[in-house]
């Protein structure tokens, strides 16, 4: 696996790159990263930034549910093509149970509107990349007996999504096909660009620097965020349960490692990518490791924890590993002893000093 700050151009032109969601600590890794290579980019976000991107970079406040909104990107950096879209922008899993049909307009029309905008503004001799955060919440177990039987899965099977914000990715991937593969397939005039449809199923993701909000998951970031600051953590699942995890260091290394290899060693549109598997509690386990004054009680709530219990315990992420070198640098022990633990005993050392 290269190293992120070596990957290669994942566009080589000069035209415009889109990240939706820019406001979030993935998009604020990527927009640097995408500057570094010299490109364009427009960093869209619902809420305008609160310090100014540098230069290069054209901020976008609005909805991706807005088509005209989402069209006029495409000209906030002259005549340039359309070369790349990031489509970061989310409702994640426990936020969409609350408000189905938000989510389903964020997460599925609203990706559908950057995918028109791609395949009708994309550069003409290359298809544009689209890249596709979706996540491990499109698989879907009955039974924990069931999860427990099946071990790390593949992206074929087990796709039975008991969530909104599951389904929606799972019909986001299949809209990504769909532009990539059979787009305009009738002779209706306009543009025929198809698109380099990318995404990685993410697990959850463990970060120092951000808590997230809205998931399920969130568990993990929650415990030891808490545990910082020295609050007790009240955790909505029981001590049991198990889903992988990465942390966001390597989340960020596999877009930028998918997004620069070359079309030709890809065998599928769709990747796992796994790191660790850690039970909730053996992540209390880490986190009192490094913070021993660590209070961490089991509050488990009943919708919630169905969630967690029908996603996957781990994932096979041989395809990843294989096609584009997907390796985490992270696994356990080493994310909370070199990374977590130290950066988040930092920061929240800073604030309260
Ligand atoms: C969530 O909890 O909704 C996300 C995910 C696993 O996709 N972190």
């Amino acid at each position: 696996m290269t190293d992120a700050s070596c990957t290669p151009d994942p566009t080589p032109g000069d035209g415009l790159v889109i990240v939706t969601g820019a406001g979030g600590e993935m998009g604020h890794a990527l927009v640097p990263w995408l500057l570094r290579q010299g490109k364009r980019v427009v960093a869209m976000d619902l809420r305008p930034p609160p310090t100014p991107w540098p230069d290069g970079v054209v901020a976008a406040t609005g909805d991706v549910r807005d088509r005209s909104f989402v069209a006029s990107m495409a000209d906030l950096h002259g005549d340039r093509p359309v070369e790349a879209v990031f489509h970061l922008a989310a409702v994640l899993s426990t936020a969409a149970e609350r408000n189905p049909e938000l989510a389903h307009e964020v997460n599925v029309l609203g990706t559908m509107n950057l995918l028109s905008l791609a395949a009708e503004r994309g550069t003409p001799d290359r298809p544009p990349l689209f890249l596709l955060p979706s996540s491990i919440a499109v698989y879907g177990f009955d039974s924990l007996e069931a999860k427990r039987a099946a071990g790390p899965i593949d992206e074929d099977g087990h796709l039975a999504a008991r969530t909104i914000y599951g389904l929606g990715k799972l019909a986001a991937e299949e809209l990504g096909r769909y532009y990539a593969t059979f787009f305009r397939q009738l002779d209706v005039g306009g543009a025929r660009s198809a698109v380099d449809f990318r995404s990685i199923r993410f697990p959850g993701i463990l970060s120092a620097d951000t808590v997230p909000s809205g998931g399920t998951s969130d568990y993990g970031p929650e415990m030891l965020h808490a545990a910082a600051k020295g609050e007790i953590y009240r955790c909505f699942v029981r001590p049991d349960s198990r889903i992988p995890f990465m942390t966001m260091p390597d989340a960020i290394r596999a877009i930028e490692a998918l997004a620069a290899a070359p079309a030709a060693a890809l065998s599928r549109r769709v990747y796992n990518v796994g790191a660790f598997a850690p039970s909730a509690e053996e992540i209390a386990g880490f986190v009192a490791t490094h913070l021993p004054e660590a209070r961490i009680e089991y509050a488990p709530d009943a919708a919630r924890q169905a969630i967690v219990d029908s996603w996957p315990e781990a994932v096979d992420d041989g395809a990843a590993r294989r096609d584009w070198g997907w390796s985490p640098r992270h696994d356990a022990a080493g994310a909370f002893a070199e990374y977590l633990a130290p950066r988040v005993i930092a920061r929240y050392a800073a604030t309260t000093s």
